[in-house]
């Protein structure tokens, strides 16, 4: 019976992580949790009463408080996926995108190679580090090309490990894990704006309600979209790599871009409509004989605001994981399709 130590576990990946090795492992489970005020535990609930699992404080930023609760923990494994995980918010908030997403993973590097160097060591790497791309799809040669201060702290924290790797003999490594989404999905994600507005469409026109259009940005930027949960199990094959420790590319290898998302999400929830305008003037419209069969009175489905769109734009993602599926026999399992009917499904049966 292993310890593995995993921050962030009351969001997305965390929760999943944390799910996965419960089931399929019999590690014990510590969930590293900075206090609030207000307790988000939603992710975690069905956990909590787990005698396998139990949560700690843990502030990533705290250098003091990381190295104490390496010494006292002494886990086998500890698993970083506590992030400032919104790329949006990163020019507003730059500083703490790069204490969050790089200092803390300094503290941690620091924390395991002088108290605990057999601890095996994951952070979590993004697609955002390769930013600017030059060829396509981009696997774990492509340079680290950053167009956000959140690409740009992944970037750094990808140098941190691999400088502590190399000097320490740590087994530490960062996946490059491209767009992962599912049910738990913070709401602020495109992908989940879209299947929680979609499921409020579908409640309005069902209740006769006036419909309340999704406002989103970049229409045009496409994404490498894939299930949270199949790469869940990328993340732990790659702590326990026979090869040693590397970074592999997490992805599903298509791309799509977020026109698409939307038009996948109302197909999903069966509302015919089409696309008007161009640039901030488009729309997506509901089509004319539903609209007149059920007598609505507004129908427009989505809409642009500037707002929505960011200073620089990473245009094109698509991953290439074929040294993951090669060396870790990973695969993933869920298309894009089912992805997107599985959100839609769960947002609607939540607002019921
Ligand atoms: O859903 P997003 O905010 O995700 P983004 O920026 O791709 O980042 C996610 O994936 C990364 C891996 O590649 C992670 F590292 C990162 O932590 C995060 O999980 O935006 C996706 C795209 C962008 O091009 C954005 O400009 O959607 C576009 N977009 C258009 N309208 C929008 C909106 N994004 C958001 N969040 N909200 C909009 O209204």
């Amino acid at each position: 019976m292993k310890k593995v130590l995993i921050t962030g576990v009351t969001g997305q990946d965390g929760s999943l992580m944390a799910d996965y090795l419960l089931k399929n492992t019999h590690n014990i489970i510590v969930g590293g949790i900075r206090r609030l005020s207000v307790k988000n535990h939603k992710n975690i609930q069905h956990l909590e009463h787990n005698p396998r699992f139990k949560l700690i404080d843990l502030d990533i930023t705290d250098h003091q408080n990381t190295n104490e609760v390496i010494l006292r923990e002494k886990p086998d494994y500890f698993i970083n996926f506590a992030a400032n995980s919104f790329v949006g918010n990163s020019w507003s908030m730059p500083v703490s995108h790069m204490e969050t997403n790089a200092m803390a993973v300094l503290y941690q590097l620091n924390a395991i190679s002088k108290h605990h160097p057999k601890c095996r060591y994951y952070n979590a790497g993004s697609s955002e580090e390769f930013g600017d791309i030059y060829y396509t799809p981009q696997d774990e040669k492509h340079p680290l090309r950053p167009r956000s201060p959140y690409g740009a702290s992944k970037a750094s924290a990808r140098h941190l490990v691999k400088v502590y790797r190399d000097s320490y003999n740590l087994y530490a490594v960062q996946g490059w894990l491209f767009n992962h989404e599912g049910t738990r999905r913070g709401e602020e994600f495109v992908t989940r704006k879209i299947s929680k507005g979609v499921a409020m469409i579908v409640k309005d026109i069902e209740k006769g309600n006036k419909i309340t259009p999704i406002s989103l940005g970049n229409l045009d930027a496409k994404r490498d979209w894939s299930d949270a949960e199949d790469f869940t199990e990328g993340v732990w094959l790659m702590l326990n790599n026979k090869l040693g420790p590397k970074d592999y590319v997490l992805s599903s290898g298509s791309t799509y871009s977020i026109r698409q998302f939307v038009e996948a999400a109302f197909s999903a929830a069966n509302i015919p409509c089409y696309w008007t305008g161009s640039g901030l003037k488009e729309k997506l419209i509901i089509s004319n004989d539903i609209s007149e069969e059920l007598s609505l009175s507004a129908q427009e489905l989505v809409n642009i605001n500037q707002e929505f769109y960011r200073p620089a734009e990473v245009d094109l993602l698509q991953g290439d994981s074929r040294m993951a599926e090669n060396d870790l026999h990973w695969k993933r399992k869920t298309s894009f399709r089912e992805l997107v009917e599985k959100m839609y499904k769960n947002d609607y049966k939540l607002l019921k």
